[in-house]
């Protein structure tokens, strides 16, 4: 007997629809599957996630949810050194390697231009384990379970690195939404946007970890939805702030509409590694943010020549079997990208 009656009945159909699905995939015409062989193969493909369903529900209750070593040490030791060779020169000099303070006495902060210094947006001069990075199996895993979709498209990826001393980084708090949508954010879980923030080295509190309010607290100190605070709301909002301190390899899933601010690198002679990276679901053309087409001249080949159909799905490129591919398109695109091996794409004709 299975005691399935505590489920609430949503929850319940995702259950069923998931049970049908794995069972679809791995059992053989022959044998009947059974709910205990179903069972394990759940767990199993639970055991594999990087995330949990509990995730899920917290990033759709609460806006946020942070998961510490969603990526691994080894996995993260060449993105590292990417990043030390990228911008570990433009660290400033040990003398103004202090924390800077220009905010008038007891203010909280705000966004300004020097904040945004070292950033570059995807593909990167870098390893292929830095270019594929933003375009994980696991984060895009993630990214459909959080928006509850099948097909997820990466709408934003870029490096920040972070120096104490080089800026006063503390903000006021404040929701993405105004440079990612030219409308507000959407009620519906499809519709909305997941902003992922990958830690690459440890983000201590006085290494600037963002600080954000859950969305119960914000819709009781605000009214219920809301996505812009003005200055009088910010003693009340950083009354009840949470610090997303981590170590290196933290994942820290957000959305255009969670409070949060950048806080100030206090550590002398500290810096922060940190990658941003937007997924939506496909075909959303509420959101938008980085345009990868505008920018051929950089190192796209990168991509090409270690990407999936799947990661490269997520960057609008048609999956084998797409009737977009034909000899045409199959010839032209492998004379602009060489290194491309287009062998499941042809296959697939
Ligand atoms: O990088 C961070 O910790 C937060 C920065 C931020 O909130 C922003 O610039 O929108």
């Amino acid at each position: 007997m299975h005691h399935l009656k505590n489920m609430d009945y949503s929850c319940f159909a995702t259950f069923q629809l998931r049970l049908w699905v794995i069972g679809a995939e791995a059992v053989d015409d022959e044998s009947e599957p059974t709910l205990e062989s179903l069972l394990q193969l759940l767990s199993e493909q639970a055991m594999q996630s990087r995330h949990r369903t509990d995730h899920i529900q917290q990033w759709r209750q609460e806006g946020f949810t942070i998961i510490p070593k969603f990526f691994s040490a080894a996995e993260l030791e060449p993105i590292f050194k990417d990043f030390e060779n990228l911008y570990g020169h433009l660290a400033p000099d040990p003398e103004a390697a202090y924390e800077l303070d220009k905010k008038p006495l007891g203010s909280v902060g705000k966004i300004h231009h020097k904040q945004f210094q070292n950033i570059d947006s995807l593909p990167y001069d870098a390893s292929t384990e830095m270019n594929l990075l933003s375009l994980h199996p696991a984060l895009i895993e993630f990214a459909s379970a959080l928006l509850g979709v099948d097909s997820v498209h990466l709408y934003q990826s870029h490096t920040w690195a972070k120096f104490t001393g080089e800026a006063d980084y503390d903000q006021a708090h404040h929701c993405d939404f105004g440079n990612h949508t030219l409308t507000v954010p959407a009620d519906c879980p499809e519709q909305r946007s997941v902003d992922f923030i990958v830690y690459i080295s440890d983000v201590t509190d006085d290494l600037g970890a963002l600080h954000y309010v859950t969305k119960p607290h914000s819709d009781q100190i605000l009214s219920k939805g809301a996505v812009t605070a003005s200055e009088a709301d910010q003693t009340a909002l950083k009354a009840v702030e949470q610090s997303a301190a981590g170590p290196a390899g933290t994942l820290v899933a957000h959305s255009i509409d969670t409070f949060h601010r950048g806080t100030n690198l206090t550590r002398t002679a500290g810096r922060r590694f940190t990658m941003t990276v937007g997924y939506k679901a496909a075909g959303n053309d509420l959101i938008g943010f980085h345009t990868w087409q505008s920018r051929p001249e950089r190192p796209w080949e990168k991509i090409f020549s270690a990407a999936s159909p799947t990661q490269l799905a997520c960057l609008g490129i048609p999956e084998p079997g797409s009737a977009y591919w034909t000899e045409r398109t199959l010839a032209l695109t492998q004379a602009r990208w060489p290194s491309w091996d287009l062998s499941p794409w042809r296959a697939a004709l």
